[in-house]
């Protein structure tokens, strides 16, 4: 028996200084939806988010609170998990770097880095970014409205001098270079691995990796003046909840190393160029991709506390519903680029693509077979042609959908479904079962056991996006639970005609405008 595939995907650990939003939503439901498709695809799947709670962002926003770190850190994590539960995420782990496991975690690989020569004190003199966590060389920083020194994300930097354990990152830029072109799927999508190779070949200077002016952090074993800088610290937690330092151990040697690392733009540089050395530095294996997404603006405006336009990921779930909003964030944006959040928009998706083109095949597909076959799902006749196309088109939905999604292409992949949600809308249309229930019910019953199949693959195959709706779905074509994972979609698995359908219900409401019931009636879909 060949062995069981196994995937491991993760989130960026999120900083613990602030509530969570739909940016650090997204993220996650990108992840979410790979880690469900692996799973019904026959993987053994790890699938890790967690907070990064060190460093002096997160100790300064415990002051700002009149909070200990702990607690600080203890209450706002608290919020992260409570999201992925409100979400239905199916993370199978939680990392906080305040755990014991990640402690001993990092100080073994700052051990290993040590061992090899990689690391070496010296002193720090230069600019620091607190809200990005970051260093910048004099020559980076750009000037401010009032003429003040900014960092050139638009970040306050102040000057910081200080002893440092410095990290060799000047001696990988050649072994990086290389990595690069040997692994030309490390840095997704195409535009950002050209800036993360520029970025290399300009040079590269050694990094400092310690901090000694403050002291929320990991202690540099066998100097704790020092504590690791939070990047060090933050990074490493994707091999911690494998199991390091234990290399040996079942989880590291199942997962490591993961098979993508999801991040937004803003943070690629961390993972796929300091990362990546680190590894390479201390004899590990480097991640095999890191997937850059775009940045969600809110109404066309950046989204910031100081605007005061922070979307709740939990208000919208309860205004639109969580698969409209799962639906709407991978489907309106090609994953990479850069999103806007609209109430227009959204509410063109619910209404478009879900109420109207999906709900409305299911609903009248359903209800023929409830009215016209006393809901028992009708033996298919002889094909014709236009059975056939429709059918296979079906078929060959799976490998696009996993094709696609091998590429973290969620837009694509939802845009080739919807091909087919369309291609059968037609086809009920052009078939016409209502007609033929008088003058050829044998034939009526070929085309809805055609349907009933053809929903029965978009079904199955929606249940990593829209969960809720399409186990709704899988229910009303009374799909046994044991039939839902995608071996269910290999060739010459078809729907068992003869099943008992359970009365079918919309699965899509209409979204109405507050106000503006009477004028669209929920549940009520394209006549
Ligand atoms: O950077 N649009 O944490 P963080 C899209 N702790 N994605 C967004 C977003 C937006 N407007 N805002 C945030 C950190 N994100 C570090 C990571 S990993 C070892 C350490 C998402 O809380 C996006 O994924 O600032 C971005 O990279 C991440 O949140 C930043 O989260």
């Amino acid at each position: 028996m060949a062995p069981e595939p196994t995937y491991y995907i993760t989130t960026p650990i999120y900083y613990v200084n602030d509530a969570p939003h739909i940016g650090h939503m997204y993220t996650t439901l990108a992840c979410d939806v790979l880690a469900r498709f692996k799973r019904l695809d026959g993987y053994r799947v790890r699938f890790l988010t967690g907070t990064d709670e060190h460093g002096q962002k997160v100790q300064k926003a415990a002051i700002a609170a009149g909070l200990t770190p702990l607690d600080f850190t203890d209450r706002v994590s608290g919020n992260f998990r409570d999201l992925a539960a409100h979400m239905h995420f199916t993370n199978d782990d939680f990392i906080r770097t305040t755990e014991a496991r990640h402690r001993r975690s990092c100080q073994a690989l700052w051990q290993r880095l040590i061992e090899r020569g990689h690391i070496y004190l010296g002193s720090y003199a230069g600019w620091y970014a607190v809200r990005d966590e970051a260093f910048y060389g004099e020559g980076e920083l750009i000037a401010g409205p009032g003429g003040e020194k900014l960092a050139p994300t638009g970040a306050p930097v102040e000057w910081v001098e200080e002893p440092s354990y410095f990290f060799r990152l000047s001696a990988w830029q050649a072994p990086l270079l290389r990595f690069y072109a040997e692994n030309p799927d490390f840095i997704a999508p195409d535009s950002r691995r050209n800036e993360v190779i520029s970025f290399v070949a300009g040079g590269l200077q050694d990094l400092s990796v310690s901090r000694t002016t403050f002291d929320w952090g990991i202690p540099v074993p066998g100097d704790d003046r020092h504590v690791m800088y939070v990047w060090l610290d933050a990074l490493t937690n994707y091999i911690t909840a494998v199991g390091f330092p234990d290399v040996e151990c079942a989880d590291y040697r199942t997962f490591w190393p993961a098979d993508l690392h999801m991040v937004g733009k803003d943070i690629l540089r961390f993972h796929a160029v300091y990362w990546p050395a680190f590894l390479m530095a201390a004899d590990l294996a480097p991640p095999r991709r890191v997937f850059a997404h775009g940045w969600w603006t809110n109404e066309g405006q950046k989204i910031s506390k100081s605007l005061g336009n922070v979307i709740d990921p939990n208000e919208i779930v309860a205004r639109y519903g969580l698969d409209a909003v799962r639906y709407f964030m991978l489907r309106e944006v090609p994953f990479g680029a850069d999103g806007d959040f609209s109430h227009r928009a959204i509410v063109g998706r619910i209404n478009g693509d879900l109420a109207n083109d999906l709900g409305n095949l299911a609903q009248r597909s359903l209800s023929m077979i409830q009215q016209y076959c006393g809901g028992v799902l009708p033996d298919p006749g002889p094909l014709t042609d236009d059975d056939r196309v429709l059918l296979e088109a079906a078929g060959r939905l799976t490998d696009r959908v996993r094709g696609h999604l091998e590429r973290q292409m969620f837009h694509l992949a939802l845009t080739a479904i919807w091909e087919t949600v369309a291609s059968a809308n037609v086809y009920v249309d052009r078939q016409g079962p209502w007609a033929l229930r008088k003058s050829d019910p044998p034939r009526m019953q070929t085309v809805l056991s055609v349907l009933a199949e053809t929903i029965r693959r978009i079904a199955l195959l929606l249940q990593p996006f829209i969960p809720d709706a399409a186990s709704r779905l899988l229910d009303q074509l009374a799909v046994p639970a044991a039939e839902r994972g995608f071996a269910a979609l290999a060739p010459g698995h078809r729907i068992a005609s003869g099943a008992v359908l359970p009365k079918p219900s919309g699965v899509f409401p209409r979204f109405v405008e507050d106000g503006a019931a009477g004028t669209e009636k929920a549940g009520k879909g394209r006549g």
